[in-house]
């Protein structure tokens, strides 16, 4: 399996690996702004750790199959093999229902991911079709590692007044920082958050610009030294350098009805 490269020029380019269709590099000016882990696994099986895997369709610990569902799992097809359109580099992948999905979550599903590299900007859009005869819900997210310098320098904007559900400390609040900062392992799921998030502290000082489309919730995520210890596919001295900022619709379930689809994503754009 090897992983298809995004070329808009020479200065923009992505790379999605078809396990998970977990996009892997995203680099712009020659400056690698994804985080993956230097301890990544390959094989087939399991969830590459970093970049954007694809969350779909349950966020979260799962009763019916691995935690945060299949689809970051699966092998996904190349539906577009990449194309330079209108000033984009584009390519799709596509995920339907198998005898695999269908024996944990009985359900007809088509999954379409689009990448569309731009200039010092990515776009990641997830469509997701109820192809069956029958409703379903499903929680989604794109698992989003930034490469940052310093996490403890990184602030993140766009969660104050939010509703949050700190996972680490197993409390609900409200936060009331314009600006959250990470100096301990985070691990929040915001609720109907700012569509805009800006993220500080990316590679050579740069910052992310993330707009999200259909996706109301963020979670924000760092294991910090203790968990980054405890997973054997993360090097115990990453976590200083990477910050999750997750777009996802998580914090309710998502009805499909049959034959109707959620088109939803987010573009990432990073400046000086
Ligand atoms: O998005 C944050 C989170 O749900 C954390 O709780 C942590 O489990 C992280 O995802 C990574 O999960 P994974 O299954 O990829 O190890």
């Amino acid at each position: 399996m090897s992983t298809v490269r995004i070329v808009r020029d020479a200065q923009n380019e992505a790379q999605v690996h078809p396990h998970g269709a977990t996009l892997t590099s995203w680099k712009v000016d020659n400056q690698e702004l994804s985080f993956v882990s230097k301890n990544a696994v390959y094989d087939g099986k399991k969830a590459i750790r970093g970049g954007i895997p694809i969350v779909f369709p349950n966020f979260g610990p799962w009763d019916l199959g691995p935690q945060h569902g299949f689809a970051r799992t699966s092998l996904w097809k190349v539906a577009k093999e990449p194309t330079v359109e209108s000033g984009s580099a584009v390519a799709a992948f596509e995920l339907e229902d198998s005898e695999q999905t269908r024996a944990m979550w009985n359900n007809r599903f088509k999954l379409t991911y689009t990448v569309i590299v731009g200039d010092h900007q990515m776009e990641t859009n997830l469509d997701i079709k109820n192809t069956g005869d029958t409703s379903f819900d499903f929680t989604t997210l794109l698992h989003t590692y930034f490469r940052v310098e310093d996490v403890t320098k990184t602030t993140v904007d766009g969660l104050k007044g939010c509703k949050v559900f700190d996972k680490v400390h197993k409390e609900t609040r409200t936060e009331d920082r314009d600006l959250v900062k990470i100096s301990s392992e985070t691990d929040a799921v915001y609720e109907t958050t700012s569509q805009v998030h800006h993220i500080t502290g990316g590679p050579n000082g740069k910052t992310f610009t993330v707009t999200k489309k259909n996706l109301p919730d963020t979670v924000v995520w760092n294991p910090w030294a203790e968990k980054a210890k405890a997973m054997s596919d993360f090097g115990d001295d990453e976590y200083p350098y990477m910050i999750c900022v997750e777009a996802g619709h998580v914090a309710s379930r998502c009805k499909l009805d049959p034959q109707q689809t959620y088109s939803c994503g987010q573009t990432i754009s990073i400046k000086d």
